[in-house]
C-alpha cells in the first residue's frame, strides 16, 4: 500500500491533518489502532477555540457543530463558593464552543469517508522504517502485519503512541512536569448548575463544572494521583461537588445518572523538535498541558493546520522551508499554551506542599484575576484563543 502522506492515529489531530490534506488535494491513508465505535465514543476535551469553530465551519465540517454546540461567552471563577464571572466576550469579542472532542472525531470521520479518505480502524502501527528518505509504517490489521509506504509520516498518534518513540535517542530534548493531583471526571444525566463553566477553588480542592448539554454534565474533581476510582461511589462524588461548588443547601448542583466515570493524570510536558526528517509529531504526540486551560484538542488542530500548510506548499512548489520551520512555528503557540495551562492549574489547584505563604499569594492571583480587568483580559485572551496567524 502507498500514500503521499500517512498518518497515524485517528484522533483529532490525523483526522484533521487527513481533511486539510484532501482539500489540498493532497492523499493521506489513516492507521488506527482502535474500533471506529471506541475513538468515537472516547470522552475528551470539551471546548473550543473561536478560531478552530471557524476552521470547523470553513472547511465543511461544522455543520452538527453549529447546531448542537454550545457558544459560550465566558467562564465563572468561584472562590470558596461565591462566583465571579468573567466575560471573554466583553473583554476580547470572542468567545469559545462548548462541544465534546468525541463529537468533532465523530463529524471528521463521516467527513472523512464521505470525501473518500482511507481510515483503516483496528489496525496498530508497529514501527516506522526509513523515516530519512522513504518511510514505511508497518502495521498488523486482521492478524496480518502489512506496510504503508509514504513520502512523509503524520505522527498523530497521541502520547502513548510509535512515533515519537521511533524518532532516534538523542535526537528529541523533552520538557515535563507532572502534577501531584489528577482529576476524576464524571459524565452525568444532570444539567450543569449553570450555563457558563464554572471553575471552583476550594480549600478542600478544586472542582470544574461544565457540560456537553443543558441536560448532560462534564464534572470534574481534583484528587490524588493515583486514587482508585472504585474508592469514588456516586454519594461520595456528587457531596465533594456540592461542597466543592460551595451548594450548602444542596439545591445549586442537581445530581443525575453517572453514565461515565475516569481518573486523569495531570502533567505537562513538550518534546523539541516536533519533527525528525520526514516524520512530524503532532498534538498529544508532542506535547501534554493539564486540561485546566482546555487547550489540548486546540493545540491539536493548530499543529496539523501548520502542518497541512507545509506539505501543501512543498506539493505544489517542491519548496520545504515550511517544513523545515514546523516546529519551530508550532512551539511559539505551544509554549504559550503551556505557560497558560501552568498558569489556570497552579492557581485553582490546592498543592499538597504549598506553605501558608503559597496559601496567601494563590489567594491573592484569583481576587487579582477577579478584579481587575487587566489581568482578566489576559485570561480570557488565552483561553478563547491566541491568534493563530
Ligand atoms: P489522541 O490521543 O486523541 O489520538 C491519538 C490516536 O492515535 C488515538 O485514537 C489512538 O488510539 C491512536 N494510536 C495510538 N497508538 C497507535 C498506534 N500504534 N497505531 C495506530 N493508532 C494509534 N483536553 C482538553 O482540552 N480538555 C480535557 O478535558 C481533556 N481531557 C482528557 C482526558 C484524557 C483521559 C486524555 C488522555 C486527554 C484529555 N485531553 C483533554 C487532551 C486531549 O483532548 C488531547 O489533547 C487530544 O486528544 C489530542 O488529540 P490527538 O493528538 O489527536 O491525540
Ligand atoms: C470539558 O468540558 O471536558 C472541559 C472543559 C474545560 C476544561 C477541561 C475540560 O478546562
Amino acid at each position: 500500500m502507498r500514500t503521499q502522506v500517512g498518518i497515524v492515529g485517528a484522533g483529532p489531530a490525523g483526522l484533521m491533518l487527513s481533511h486539510l490534506l484532501h482539500l489540498q488535494g493532497i492523499e493521506s491513508v489513516i492507521l488506527e489502532s482502535r474500533s471506529r465505535d471506541y475513538v468515537e465514543n472516547r470522552l475528551r476535551a470539551g471546548v473550543l477555540e473561536h478560531w478552530v469553530v471557524d476552521l470547523l465551519t470553513q472547511t465543511g465540517v461544522g455543520a452538527r457543530m453549529s447546531r448542537e454546540g454550545l457558544m459560550h461567552d465566558g467562564i465563572n471563577i468561584s472562590i470558596e463558593g461565591r462566583l465571579h464571572p468573567i466575560n471573554f466576550k466583553t473583554l476580547t469579542g470572542r468567545g469559545v464552543m462548548v462541544y465534546g472532542q468525541h463529537e468533532v472525531v465523530k463529524d471528521l470521520i463521516a467527513k472523512r469517508l464521505a470525501d473518500g479518505g482511507r481510515i483503516l480502524f483496528e489496525a496498530e502501527a508497529l514501527q516506522v522504517d526509513d523515516i530519512a528518505a522513504n518511510p514505511t509504517i508497518h502495521f498488523r490489521k486482521d492478524g496480518k502485519t502489512q506496510v504503508l509506504a509514504c513520502d512523509f509520516v503524520g505522527g498523530c498518534d497521541g502520547f502513548h503512541g510509535i512515533c515519537r518513540t521511533s524518532i532516534p535517542d538523542g535526537v528529541l530534548t523533552t520538557f515535563e512536569r507532572t502534577y501531584p493531583f489528577g482529576w476524576l471526571g464524571i459524565l452525568s444525566a444532570s444539567p450543569p448548575p449553570s450555563h457558563e463553566l464554572i471553575y471552583a477553588y476550594h480549600q478542600r480542592g478544586f472542582a470544574l463544572f461544565s457540560m456537553r448539554s443543558p441536560t448532560v454534565s462534564r464534572l470534574y474533581l481534583q484528587c490524588d494521583p493515583d486514587e482508585d476510582v472504585a474508592t469514588w461511589p456516586d454519594g461520595r462524588v456528587w457531596e465533594e461537588l456540592h461542597i466543592r461548588l460551595g451548594d450548602d443547601a444542596r439545591t445549586r448542583l442537581a445530581e443525575g445518572q453517572v453514565l461515565q466515570k475516569g481518573i486523569t493524570a495531570m502533567r505537562s510536558f513538550v518534546v523539541e523538535p516536533m519533527q525528525h526528517q520526514r516524520m512530524f509529531l503532532t498534538g498529544d504526540a508532542a506535547h501534554i498541558v493539564p486540561p485546566t486551560g482546555a487547550k489540548g484538542m486546540n493545540l491539536a488542530i493548530a499543529d496539523v493546520l501548520v502542518l497541512s500548510r507545509a506539505l501543501t506548499a512543498f506539493y505544489r512548489t517542491g519548496g520545504s522551508d515550511l517544513l523545515e520551520g514546523y516546529s519551530h512555528t508550532c512551539l511559539q503557540r505551544i509554549w504559550k499554551a503551556q505557560r497558560f495551562s501552568w498558569y489556570m492549574t497552579s492557581m485553582l489547584h490546592r498543592f499538597p506542599a504549598d506553605t501558608l505563604f503559597d496559601q496567601r499569594r494563590q489567594r491573592a492571583e484569583l481576587d487579582y484575576v477577579t478584579s481587575s480587568k487587566a489581568a482578566a483580559t489576559a485570561l480570557a485572551e488565552n483561553y478563547v484563543g491566541l491568534p493563530m496567524d
